[in-house]
């Protein structure tokens, strides 16, 4: 019989959420960034083996300080996607426990589902003896179904992890035809690489105002995608677009090579810069770009 169940992937900003997911599901499905707050949507992520299919939701950073209607939504957001889960896995950063984790920690507590906590980037780890006694004060902070130090990026326990999932997931028909790896649109993630590069390129509080939307994907001899940077004030149209154009093409000649990676295809991509006012606090253009909760 086969197995298939839905496992939430959760934690602050920036403990490698979306890198693990990434590396299950084998394919770069949503957007990493060395930045806080880079995944805005719960993105599923779909793994299928030979005899189990899971469906991993990677969620948007649990933050504090949640001012904008943009910061309060993707918290909601990321807070609904422990609902209807057969298993969660709590990430943190191995030896760094903060209070935005005791904060993650307090929207697990109504969660009846098998809680794994995983304490990520391992490798950064110097002193391996002093990780174990680490790992036991965190265990004990709730009652975890498993406790993995791992590395997402060296990768370190993800197997070990994988089987433990495999283990608590139900025995059920597979929801999503075996080479799915995703349900998210192409269109969407197209949008997502865009903006990585912003979150890459863009210092301090400037790639938080911002926001990428595809207007126009066409498929001919080479894939034509058109997309608008959204900014929530004039004065950030200047620094997107640099002195002569220099930035904007920067960010354009990066976003094409990922987008040449991901569809395996020429790419032409052509950039604008749009400014709505404060759009971080706007209903109607949140839920233009999909940010809904
Ligand atoms: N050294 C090391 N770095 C890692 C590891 N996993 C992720 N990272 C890095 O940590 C940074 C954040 O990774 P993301 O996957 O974007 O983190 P996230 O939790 O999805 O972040 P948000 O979407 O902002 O909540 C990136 O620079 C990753 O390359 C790891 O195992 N070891
Ligand atoms: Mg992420």
């Amino acid at each position: 019989m086969a197995k298939f169940g839905y496992v939430a992937i959760a934690g602050r900003p920036n403990v490698g959420k979306s890198t693990l997911m990434n590396h299950l599901v084998g394919f770069k499905v949503s957007a990493i960034a060395n930045k806080p707050q880079t995944t805005r949507h719960n993105i599923r992520g779909i793994l299928t083996e030979k005899d189990y299919q899971i469906v991993f939701r990677d969620t948007p950073g649990i933050h504090k300080a949640a001012k904008s209607l943009l910061n309060k939504t993707i918290n909601l957001e990321a807070v609904s996607a422990l609902e209807n889960v057969d298993a969660v896995v709590m990430m943190v950063e191995a030896m760094r426990w903060t209070e935005e984790d005791d904060l993650v920690l307090s929207r697990l507590e109504h969660v009846n589902c098998p809680v794994f906590l995983i304490a990520n980037k391992v490798d950064k780890v110097k002193k391996r003896s002093e990780m174990l006694n680490w790992l036991q004060e965190v265990a004990a902070k709730r009652e975890f179904s498993g406790v993995f130090p791992l590395s997402a990026t060296k990768l370190i326990n993800t197997i070990e992890l994988k089987a433990a999932l495999v283990e608590v997931i139900p025995e059920g028909d597979w929801g999503y035809d075996e080479d799915e790896v995703t349900d998210q649109s192409t269109r969407f993630i197209c949008g997502e690489l865009v903006r990585e590069q912003l979150m890459t390129y863009l210092h301090q509080e400037l790639p938080y105002s911002t926001a990428v939307e595809v207007e126009k994907f066409e498929e001919a001899k080479v894939i034509e995608i058109h997309a608008v940077i959204w900014v929530s004030r004039e004065g950030q149209k200047g620094i997107i677009i640099g002195k002569k154009g220099e930035m904007l093409k920067r960010i354009g000649s990066s976003a094409r090579l990922a987008l040449e990676e991901f569809l395996g295809s020429k790419v032409m991509l052509k950039l604008w810069v749009r400014v709505e006012e404060n759009w971080e606090n706007s209903p109607r253009h949140l839920r233009s770009l999909g940010i809904t909760s």
